[in-house]
């Protein structure tokens, strides 16, 4: 005999799934008690955003499906955010959240919400509530495969406490013990040999790098395509941006789509890679693509496929396997000949071909700034200087991360893992979940001094797990995004100076205070040889740090 619970972590663990992230409470008293066998581990996490972040990095970070366990309807709430930003990452996630006794429904009992389900089906791929005990092994099992199958995302499963304790008929026990069947999306090879050719005839293609390849192994593939048929590149759009998708730093690279970029503005044929487009942030105006410019769009979303801008070709299909076999047809296919190819070059450089540096680099501005303080250009630089060459980054820098993008060198084994989801709070933790998933990298969380806040008790479990992560705090005093929103909205607040809602001051936040608080060693830093010294410091370490660096608040707005 064995129960639903037993059962259910018999089904992780047949899938290959050795921890659950999590907060209990009694209800999932029997869950809890089954995660003490041989292959599972619990991570006890101080607040269910901090769960949902650190198994989503954790599952990037492998490759897999990351799983947390929850108390109740309390206890689902505390997710909805990162579930929101997992949701738009489209990042495979299992939530299994205790529910109440079957038979107190509707009695008006503790904790009680009706329909769990409801709670977050907006926000997830599925969401169901166990109606039978057998059922949970079931839908456990099939909760890893809709979290896995294209697009990804999260599956919440409610399951009620006595269903939980249930012992199982035998012919329940080992019946979905086994690992959830993957999707392969093969792209056609013919269309891609019509795509190949598209893009070696165009005269002024575009390559549009997305999400979907960072998440892949195809990018050094993809740089090959795109030197050998010397097509410019840009990546998704900055705050949509959540993998690196091509080597920020290679000189075909003209940075993040904006449609002021001189090379989307006239190109004949755009091949979109795993690209979304868009994610609207504001009503644009003007088109974001030249009508006329014939499109291509292939990726694993069909929704995505053309919603915006229509397409001459959409190929519903995994970006990496598209781009292996874009690589193959290099060695078969007819490329554009000599000089056609050297047109194509200096487009594609968008810069003088003699010049080493890049373009984007020089752009970035990084004058003066008040003394106390370091331009988070400057800080950037260094850290790409002095952070290991396969360093991964975890982003949640909001109006800095533009920054990241353009002066820290994100390329050659680099990794970086952003949110495109907008809900503040999943920086920190993930970057333990990443860390967790890459022991053999060194992680470093890039956050802003106000997201860090929203889950800064991830600290904790960095020191208690003992995981290397360096969180670096991007401090400029507040939350800058709404300060500058406030300045560009320029009504009351503009012309009387006020900024309400928008600085952490009085009290400042002592950072390395709450740190050390969480057992993690902290530092401030002042100037960019500071910054130096404290980077060094982390790094000699095998334990985590928190460097609290001080950015002029004025480059923001
Ligand atoms: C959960 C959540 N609450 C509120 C917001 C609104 N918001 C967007 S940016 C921002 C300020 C972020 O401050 P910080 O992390 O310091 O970055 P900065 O704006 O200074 O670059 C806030 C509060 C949000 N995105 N998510
Ligand atoms: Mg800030």
């Amino acid at each position: 005999m064995t129960s639903a619970a037993r059962e259910a972590i018999a089904v992780l663990k047949a899938n290959g799934i050795d921890r659950i992230f999590g907060n209990p409470g009694t209800t999932e008293l029997a869950l809890l008690d089954a995660t003490v066998s041989d292959g599972m581990e619990f991570h006890l996490c101080l607040n269910e955003g901090v769960a949902v972040a650190m198994a989503d990095g954790f599952g990037r970070a492998t490759r897999s499906v990351g799983v947390v366990m929850v108390h109740t309807s309390v206890g689902t709430a505390n997710t909805l955010t990162n579930l929101i930003n997992l949701r738009s990452d489209r990042s495979p996630l299992l939530v299994i959240a205790g529910d109440k006794d079957d038979r107190l429904t509707g009695r008006g009992c503790f904790c009680e919400v009706p329909d769990m389900p409801g709670l977050v089906r907006q926000v997830t791929k599925e969401a169901w509530r166990i109606t039978l005990p057998e059922k949970l092994p079931e839908l456990v099992q099939r909760g890893l495969k809709v979290a896995k199958a294209p697009p990804s995302g999260p599956v919440f499963i409610a399951a009620p406490e006595n269903y939980l304790q249930a012992e199982l008929a035998p012919e329940f026990i080992g019946r979905h013990a086994r690992r959830a069947d993957d999707t392969t999306m093969r792209v056609h090879p013919e269309q891609l040999v019509t795509i190949f050719n598209m893009l070696a005839s165009a005269e002024r293609p575009l390559l549009i790098a997305g999400n979907e390849l960072g998440a892949s192994d195809a990018v050094p593939l993809l740089v090959k395509i795109a030197e050998r048929l010397c097509v410019p590149v840009v990546g998704e759009e900055v705050f949509t941006t959540n993998a690196l998708n091509f080597p920020t730093d290679h000189a075909f690279y003209h940075g993040n789509f904006s449609p002021t970029l001189p090379v989307v503005r006239d190109p004949d044929v755009v091949l979109a890679i795993g690209a979304r487009m868009f994610m609207e942030y504001g009503w644009p105006g003007e088109p974001y693509l030249r009508p006329g410019a014939r499109l291509i769009q292939i990726g694993r979303d069909a929704a995505e496929l053309g919603k915006l801008y229509p397409t001459e070709l959409a190929l519903l299909g995994d970006a990496g396997d598209a781009v292996r076999g874009l690589h193959r047809l290099l060695a078969t296919q007819t490329l554009p000949a000599g000089d056609r190819l050297e047109q194509r070059r200096s487009r594609a450089r968008g810069r003088p071909a003699s010049s080493e540096e890049n373009p984007r680099r020089a752009l970035a501005s990084t004058g003066p700034t008040p003394a106390g303080s370091m331009h988070p250009g400057r800080l950037l630089t260094l850290m790409s200087e002095i952070l290991p060459p396969d360093v991964a980054i975890v982003d949640e820098s909001v109006l800095s991360k533009g920054m990241m993008q353009s002066h820290f060198r994100l390329g050659g084994h680099r990794r970086y893992f952003g949110t495109s989801g907008g809900g503040l709070g999943w920086g920190v933790p993930a970057a333990v979940g990443v860390q967790l998933g890459m022991p053999s990298r060194r992680v470093v969380a890039f956050v802003g001094d106000g997201g860090a806040l929203f889950n800064i008790q991830a600290l904790w479990s960095a020191a208690h797990l003992r995981v290397p992560v360096i969180v670096v705090v991007v401090n400029n005093g507040g939350y800058m995004a709404v300060r500058r929103g406030l300045g560009q909205f320029d009504q009351a607040c503009a012309r009387s100076g006020r900024y309400p809602g928008s600085a952490l001051s009085g009290p400042e936040v002592d950072f390395c205070s709450i740190a050390r608080g969480f057992g993690v060693r902290a530092v401030i830093v002042n100037s960019e040889h500071e910054a130096v010294d404290a980077l060094r410091w982390a790094l000699d370490s095998q334990e985590p740090a928190l460097i609290d660096a001080r950015v002029a608040e004025s480059v923001y707005y």
